[in-house]
């Protein structure tokens, strides 16, 4: 950020912003740089890497100033685009403080570990006077086209709960079949009814994930007393997720109480469906069109990004490039080469006019 001119600027939750000189409110290019276990190169990275390779360049060419921005915690490790939601003042830092890792720890505790760094006031929001996330598609829709840039029109929203259902820990030889309240058996029960019960409420780009799941005490010998683990739900419609809310609460209550387990629930992430600023997309649109004729669409994310939490602040909007063979979330995540850079080109094309 130093090198293309930008003052780097971080503050207590991690979100490292570059600055450019002046404060007149600017254009903010970006993304985050944290990744997913197993994570792959580009999912974040890139939408930083290509913002900043835009502002250096703009800046060479005497064009307007440029900021950049690297979200923290957009992977949610604590809190599902946990930086950009506490920036954005839509999470209260004490309860994004709370959450805690897989492994227990608190962002509390996790934060600790940036006292080494020179620690900023948040940046004010009033800074920027539009937001353009470049990304990487993360599935299979540009790749299968043979298309190179999408210009993304909404950003489908989130639902997210931790379950844990209590039966009994037991002998997994000497406990008669009829007897046992196998947490395992719930979660899987749980499961198929509830692919069942959605069926009639959801389209083909619904999705619903249950991602992390243990067993306790997780032994070959003994009966799972308990079973916990994540339910996430996604959707361009409001009232969609709501019925799917209801349909899933429901389904786990049911099993519960039909089997005598325990059951307790946490929502750890609501996110709402976000248009973008329909100004920036024809900005944008005018841009893939000029760079990449005939080869770019609108669509809809179905990944969740910063940028949904900006839509309110400022004008937002949003660019992608393929995934080839639609994979994310995986070290097999990659892109070509000449798509990067056809994507970068787009990202400068339109920066100068939007
Ligand atoms: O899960 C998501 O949609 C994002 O990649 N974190
Ligand atoms: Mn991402
Ligand atoms: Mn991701």
């Amino acid at each position: 950020m130093a090198e293309a001119g930008l003052a780097p600027t971080m503050d207590a939750f991690g979100n490292l912003f570059g600055l450019p000189p002046g404060s007149e409110p600017c254009l903010l290019l970006g993304s985050h740089s944290d990744s997913q276990p197993e994570g792959g190169w580009l999912d974040g990275a890139y939408g930083v890497i290509a913002g900043l390779e835009v502002a250096r360049a703009t800046r060479e060419a005497g064009g307007p100033p440029i900021a950049v921005v690297s979200f923290q915690d957009e992977e949610g490790r604590f809190n599902p685009l946990g930086g950009s939601r506490v920036w954005a003042g839509v999470l209260s830092p004490e309860e994004a403080d709370r959450a805690t890792d897989i492994a227990g720890m608190t962002l509390a505790e996790a934060r600790e570990a940036l006292t080494t760094f020179d620690i900023s006031e948040p940046v004010p929001a009033s800074r920027f006077r539009a937001f353009v996330e470049m990304h990487i598609e993360q599935g299979p829709m540009l790749d299968d086209a043979g298309e190179s840039i999408a210009v993304v029109e909404n950003i489908v929203g989130i639902r997210g709960e931790r379950y844990r259902l209590t039966g009994e820990q037991n002998h997994a030889g000497t406990t008669p079949m009829h007897l046992r309240r196998d947490a395992f058996q719930g979660l899987a029960e749980f499961a198929v009814r509830l692919n069942e019960r959605l069926a009639p409420v959801v389209t083909p780009r619904t999705v619903w994930t249950i991602g992390h799941a243990t067993l306790h005490p997780s032994a070959a010998s003994i009966v799972p007393g308990r079973a916990e683990f994540t339910m996430q739900w996604r959707d361009a419609e409001t009232a969609r997720l709501d019925q799917m809310t209801g349909i899933i609460r429901e389904t786990a209550e049911a099993v519960a109480r039909e089997r005598g387990f325990g059951l307790e629930r946490w929502a750890y992430a609501e996110i709402p469906p976000r248009l973008c600023d329909a100004r920036l997309v024809e900005g944008l649109a005018g841009a893939a069109e000029a760079v990449a004729p005939g080869r770019w669409r609108r669509m809809t994310s179905g990944a969740l990004h910063d940028a949904a939490n900006l839509v309110p602040l400022m004008p937002t909007a949003m660019l992608f490039v393929p995934s080839i063979g639609g994979i994310s979330h995986s070290f097999a995540e990659d892109t070509s080469r000449s798509d990067l850079v056809l994507g970068a080109h787009v990202l400068a094309c339109a920066s100068a006019t939007i």
